[in-house]
């Protein structure tokens, strides 16, 4: 039956921690996944998320299946952040939100919809993006191609290209667009170039799927949450979708969710009932303990406030990393300007090293990024940083 299945290639990502962990350096560092931690090295356990789960565990509920869209109030706490709990869409049930196992699962559900809805459309991605953003909606029957994002000598974003690209799509594009934190690169757009973005993609008739896993890593929660704020303003039928791995720490949880703002209640009504089937058909309805934990701090005022405060922490340790490793890098006798690190917003930095650079790095000194030049400055900390800095040094000098 198996004998002629190929080996599949591993995602490259995934599959450097797999070469990290193989590693016997004791020095080794791990840049590559996109996790954060804290200055200690460790994966962070929320005070908010131990305080929700404790309230959870003093008061013991039976596990019955969810209903096929999730915990109510927890959909409800996903579109209050993500569109304000006052914003007119979701007074006039114009959204419909379904949790999901994570930032994935909201792409997944939201990709299958869309093909069911219009089989024949293209899907654009930005180049680069996140791997699994091609894989994904290949995997959904689209054909995926992308619009120019990275503008390498630069060291920005090749808006002029990006919109053309956007205005030279047809109509009912699949358009993916990071709305924060871009992964891989770090470089967003500005507000004013979003307003572009979306004339461009009402006038050409695309449809956005705004991709949102960082949301309060690069400004603030409400600053890199308010390109929804410009998309509904357009009064556009657009697609989010909300992952909470990396800002609740709860990666392996599986919290997410996917909205879909309609033009109408009675539009939104149906397009639930087909979000639910995509569901029922994959997975038939989502996991408790992830999404009650977050429902339970998003809608508790004093652990939303401790949420918001470690969240914000996070993100300044994040900045403080990025500022440090120019500094470091200044110190190691590297006279380029790296302002752009700092410019960065999110957990990475394409950092412009060379495959081999990477490579080097690796395999010299121990320091695990991407290929692609691309390092995860949230897992840099005060104790390995001179170390990196001094690693990207010797690359960059032979
Ligand atoms: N979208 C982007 C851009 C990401 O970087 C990630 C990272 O994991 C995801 C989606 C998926 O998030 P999750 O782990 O919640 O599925
Ligand atoms: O880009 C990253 O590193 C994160 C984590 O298949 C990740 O988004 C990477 C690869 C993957 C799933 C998650």
């Amino acid at each position: 039956l198996f004998a002629a299945v190929a080996m599949a290639p591993r995602d490259p990502i995934l599959g450097l921690n797999e070469q990290f962990n193989a590693d016997p350096n004791p020095n080794k560092v791990n840049l590559g996944v996109g996790v954060y931690y804290d200055d200690n090295g460790k994966l962070p356990l929320l005070a908010c998320v131990a305080a929700a789960e404790a309230q959870m565990l003093a008061a013991p509920k039976a596990r019955g299946y969810l209903p096929i869209d999730g915990i109510a109030a927890y959909d409800q706490a996903v579109q209050g952040l993500v569109f304000g709990a006052d914003s007119d869409v979701v007074k006039n049930k114009r959204v419909a939100t379904v949790q999901a196992l994570g930032g994935t699962g909201g792409l997944k559900v939201g990709a299958d919809f869309l093909k069911r809805l219009n089989p024949s459309a293209k899907v654009l991605i930005s180049d680069p993006s996140w791997e699994n953003h091609r894989a994904l909606f290949t995997n959904a029957g689209f054909t995926v191609e992308t619009y120019p994002y990275y503008d390498a000598a630069n060291r920005g974003i090749h808006f002029d290209g990006m919109l053309a690209a956007l205005k030279a799509a047809p109509a009912g594009t699949i358009v993916v667009l990071h709305a924060c934190c871009h992964n891989p690169t770090g470089y967003d757009l500005t507000s004013a170039q979003w307003e572009q973005v979306v004339e461009a993609v009402k006038t050409a008739g695309l449809v956005p799927f705004l991709d949102m896993a960082y949301q309060g890593f690069g400004e603030g929660i409400a600053e890199d949450g308010a390109v929804i704020r410009q998309f509904l303003a357009a009064g556009l039928d657009f697609f989010v979708s909300t992952s909470f791995s990396k800002s609740f720490s709860l990666y392996g949880e599986r919290v997410g969710a996917l909205s879909v703002v309609c033009s109408t209640a009675e539009e939104t009504t149906k397009v639930l009932s087909q979000l639910k089937i995509v569901i029922r058909t994959n997975y038939s309805n989502p996991p408790t303990h992830g999404a009650q934990v977050v429902a339970t701090v998003l809608s508790t005022p004093a652990l939303r406030a401790q949420w918001e405060e470690e969240l914000g922490g996070m993100r300044v340790r994040i900045r403080q990393m990025r500022e440090a490793l120019v500094q470091e890098l200044k110190a190691a006798g590297i006279t380029e300007d790296l302002s752009f690190v700092t410019r960065q917003k999110g957990m990475f930095s394409y950092s412009g090293l060379s495959v081999e650079q990477m490579q080097r790095l690796r395999s010299e000194f121990g320091v695990y990024g991407v290929d692609s030049g691309r390092i995860c400055v949230a897992a840099l900390n005060s104790k390995n940083i001179k170390a990196v800095a001094a690693a990207i040094a010797a690359v960059k000098k032979a």
